[in-house]
């Protein structure tokens, strides 16, 4: 049986917020984003706004001379966020498996819930009904066999929408749109697409696997499945870990920095493993240092891309160990890295760099003989050196590496 997936999209979510708690904003131009004298962007414009052309992202000055009579508002984000608790609460009554994906968005799986609504396209009705009811907002909502499919309809359907594409019209609904309107294409994959002569969903679909590769490395094939409305995709229930980290205590404190930097390579290839085996990316690289005098620091660092190779996350931690061993001379008790900001590759289809994506056949290459033959059976020169500091016993090192935070 196909599955039937709901994506459910609130509309133009935090002015209606501000509708909704205030009825002489309703069915106007609104903006919530900041008075428009300062500086800042549109977060959020009604729909009655977005007919002068104003939309996200737009600087506040620029909105401001295109629709002067515009209601500009602050904002508060603890009222949207008591709205969105509110939102996922309703879901969570009509199906456990739900998948969050921001404030005003969720994907839902809702096969074989027909016969408790009577219909997909029912449950989808009662679920706006009570959103309305409950909360005075308007939810857009897509159904499909994936996830890719159902987040193309909400988004078409807007605003107030629903749109049920049924099993097996996946492609045909696709393919005349834009190729803007699949999720992954960025404004670059856009301009390389349409330098091919591409501008539908339908032509991508039919570009040859190959040709994809090509220009986009593994992203590609990526596209061509989406092109053609194929997203094996789960539903991913909130729980899955939301960081990961290794730390270690040194036996004896050290200012040493080869020790320093191979146990924070160590660390690293444990962490990048395991955001691989997670099938995510990190965006954001943080490294815990512990003085000898027990005070304890973590430095950040935010990539541009999300990243899951030992190389790119070494490399991050290792600028911030430098850093930080430069303005601090004690010996160092404990060295940790962790990642956090986790997303999922289908999510950065614009990584073109083909650099990066070596990278990841190699990490993947590595990762299929560490799980024949042990953790330690492949070591970096760097790591190398711990085997005279740390005695090695079977197949991995005795470190004491713990998991963090889950
Ligand atoms: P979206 O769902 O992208 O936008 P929206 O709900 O305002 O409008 P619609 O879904 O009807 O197209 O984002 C949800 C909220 O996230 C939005 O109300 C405000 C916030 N947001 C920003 O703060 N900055 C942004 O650039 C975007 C796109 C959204
Ligand atoms: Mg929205």
């Amino acid at each position: 049986m196909a599955r039937r997936i709901m994506h459910i999209d609130l509309d133009a979510f935090f002015v209606s917020v501000e509708q909704a708690l205030n009825p002489n904003l309703r069915g106007k131009p609104v903006v919530v984003g900041g008075r428009p004298d300062r500086r800042g962007v549109v977060a959020s414009a009604s729909y009655e706004a977005r007919a002068f052309g104003l939309h996200a992202g737009m600087p506040l000055t620029t909105a401001c001379r295109l629709c002067p009579q515009a209601t500009f508002i602050e904002g508060s984000f603890s009222r949207y966020r008591h709205a969105s608790q509110k939102f996922m609460a309703i879901l969570a009554d009509f199906s456990p498996y739900l998948e969050p994906v921001s404030l005003d968005e969720a994907y839902l799986d809702a096969t074989g819930f027909e016969s408790i609504h009577g219909s997909i396209h029912q449950m989808a009705i009662a679920i706006k009904q009570r959103i309305k009811d409950e909360l005075a907002l308007c939810a857009s909502i897509g159904i499909a066999s994936s996830k890719v499919v159902a987040k193309v309809a909400s988004e078409l359907s807007k605003p107030d929408g629903l749109l049920e594409v049924a099993d097996g019209e996946e492609r045909s609904f696709l393919a005349p749109l834009p190729i803007a309107k699949l999720p992954g294409i960025g404004k670059k994959t856009e301009r390389i697409l349409n330098g091919l002569g591409i501008n539908t969903i339908g032509k991508l679909s039919n570009m040859p696997l190959d040709t994809l590769k090509s220009h986009f490395g593994t992203s590609g094939e990526v596209l061509h499945h989406y092109a053609n409305g194929i997203d094996d995709r789960e539903i991913k229930l909130p729980g899955a870990a939301k960081s990961i980290s290794r730390e270690t205590t040194f036996g004896k404190d050290t200012k040493d920095r080869s020790q320093l930097e191979a146990t924070l390579r160590y660390l690293s290839e444990r962490v990048s493993s395991e955001l691989r085996q997670q099938g995510k990316l990190s965006r954001c690289i943080t490294l815990k240092l512990r003085y000898a005098d027990f005070r304890t620091i973590t430095r950040h660092h935010t990539l541009r891309q999300g990243s899951n190779t030992d190389q790119t996350i070494f490399d991050t931690g290792l600028q911030l160990l430098k850093k930080a061993l430069s303005q601090e001379k004690q010996p160092v008790r404990l060295i940790g890295i962790g990642v956090s900001n986790l997303i999922e590759p289908g999510r950065q289809l614009d990584m073109l760099d083909s650099s990066a994506e070596r990278l990841e056949h190699l990490n993947k290459a590595i990762d299929r003989i560490r799980k024949k033959y042990g953790f330690t059976a492949i070591q970096t020169g760097r790591t190398l050196l711990l085997k005279d500091i740390f005695p090695q016993s079977g197949e991995g090192y005795t470190l004491h590496t713990p998991s963090l935070s889950r």
